[in-house]
C-alpha cells in the first residue's frame, strides 16, 4: 500500500526558513539533504517539504499543492486565501504598524486623512483605513517603504516592523499598530483523512515542543523548615518532586516554571532561603 505523505509548504529562504526548519527538527521530523532545493522528503516521518516564496505559500495550500504550509499572519491577512490556521507557531513575530517623519504632530488616525501612504500590504492598509474611517491614498510599492517619506513619495507608511531600527535610521517613528504577527500553520480546507491523522502527529509533536521552549527545569536546595513555603512558590506540572539531601536538615525540590514567571519566582525563592539553583531546559514536554 502506498503511505501517504502530508506535504508542508515553507519559506525557501529568508526570516521564517531557520525557525520552520528548526521546528521540523525539534519534531524529531529529519529533512533528506534539505538545503536550497525545491523539495525534500523526511526519511523518519510520512512527510515531504518544498521550498517556496513566502507570498506564495497562502495559495499553494488553498489549491492543495501543499497540504498545509508555514507562514506569517502579514501575508496570510494579505492574500486573504480560504485557508485554516490550525497553530500559532511563537517566531516571526513583528507587527504592521503606521509610521510618519519623526518631527510629525501625530495625534491619531485622523492624521492620515487625505494623505498618501505607502506600503507593501495594500489591502491591509484599505482594511485598516475602512475601519476607522479614513480616506487615504494607497501608494502600493514592492519594497524599501522606509525610503518612501524621505524622497517625498508618501507622507506615512504601513510597514513591518520589529526592533524599529529600520524606521529609525529612515529618520521616521511608528505612530499606530495595524496589525500584530507570528508565523502560523496553515492547512487546506478539505484535508483528506488519512493526512489529518498525520497532521495531527505533527501538532502533537509541535505543541510539545512549544509548551518546553516556554517552560524550564528548576532544581534548588532548601532547608526543611521553609520547604512548605518554597513548594508553595513553585506552580509545577503536579506537584514538585521533593528528596532529600545527604546532609541532615535539607532537601532538593524538583520543579518546572513558565518562563514568563520565571525571574519573579527565583528572587521569590531566594528570598525564601532556597539555595544552589540550578534552571536547565526542557526538550519536549508531554502533558
Ligand atoms: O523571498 P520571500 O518572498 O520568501 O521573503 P520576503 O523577503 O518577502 O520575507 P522575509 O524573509 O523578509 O520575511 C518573512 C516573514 O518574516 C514576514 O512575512 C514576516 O511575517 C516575518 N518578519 C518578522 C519580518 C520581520 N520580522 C521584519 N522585521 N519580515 C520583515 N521584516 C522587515 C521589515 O519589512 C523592515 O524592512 O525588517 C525591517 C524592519 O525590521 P526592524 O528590526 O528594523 O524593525
Ligand atoms: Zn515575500
Amino acid at each position: 500500500m502506498l503511505v501517504k505523505k502530508l506535504k508542508i509548504a515553507i519559506q525557501k529562504s529568508g526570516r521564517l526558513y531557520d525557525d520552520s526548519v528548526k521546528l521540523l527538527k525539534d519534531c524529531g521530523i529529519d529533512l533528506k539533504n534539505g538545503v536550497n532545493k525545491l523539495k525534500t522528503e523526511s526519511d523518519n516521518f510520512p512527510m515531504e517539504i518544498y521550498f517556496l516564496r513566502d507570498d506564495d505559500i497562502p495559495q499553494y495550500v488553498e489549491d492543495a499543492v501543499a497540504d498545509i504550509g508555514i507562514v506569517g499572519e502579514n501575508v496570510l491577512y494579505e492574500n486573504k486565501k480560504k485557508v485554516d490556521i490550525v497553530e500559532h507557531l511563537g517566531f516571526g513575530k513583528c507587527r504592521l504598524a503606521v509610521a510618519v517623519g519623526r518631527s510629525e504632530q501625530y495625534d491619531g488616525v485622523g492624521y492620515l486623512q487625505g494623505k498618501k501612504i505607502a506600503t507593501t500590504y495594500p489591502n491591509l492598509v484599505r482594511d485598516f483605513l475602512k475601519k476607522n474611517k479614513v480616506e487615504a491614498d494607497i501608494h502600493e510599492i514592492s519594497g524599501s517603504v522606509e525610503i518612501a517619506p524621505g524622497i517625498g513619495l508618501a507622507d506615512a507608511i504601513v510597514d513591518l516592523v520589529s526592533s524599529g531600527s529600520t524606521l529609525f535610521m529612515n529618520g521616521l517613528k511608528e505612530v499606530e499598530p495595524v496589525l500584530q504577527s507570528q508565523a502560523v500553520l496553515i492547512r487546506n480546507k478539505d484535508l483528506d483523512p488519512a493526512l489529518q491523522i498525520i497532521l495531527d502527529k505533527f501538532l502533537f509533536r509541535i505543541r510539545a515542543v512549544k509548551k518546553a521552549r516556554n517552560t524550564k527545569y528548576i532544581l534548588l536546595n532548601a532547608p526543611n523548615d521553609k520547604l512548605q513555603v518554597i513548594i508553595g512558590m513553585l506552580p509545577g506540572m503536579k506537584s514538585p518532586t521533593v528528596l532529600p539531601l545527604a546532609e541532615p536538615g535539607w532537601s532538593s525540590v524538583h520543579s518546572v516554571l513558565n518562563e514568563n514567571d520565571f525571574w519573579d519566582i527565583i528572587e521569590k525563592l531566594k528570598g525564601a532561603g532556597a539555595q544552589g539553583i540550578l534552571v536547565v531546559p526542557i526538550e519536549k514536554m508531554i502533558i
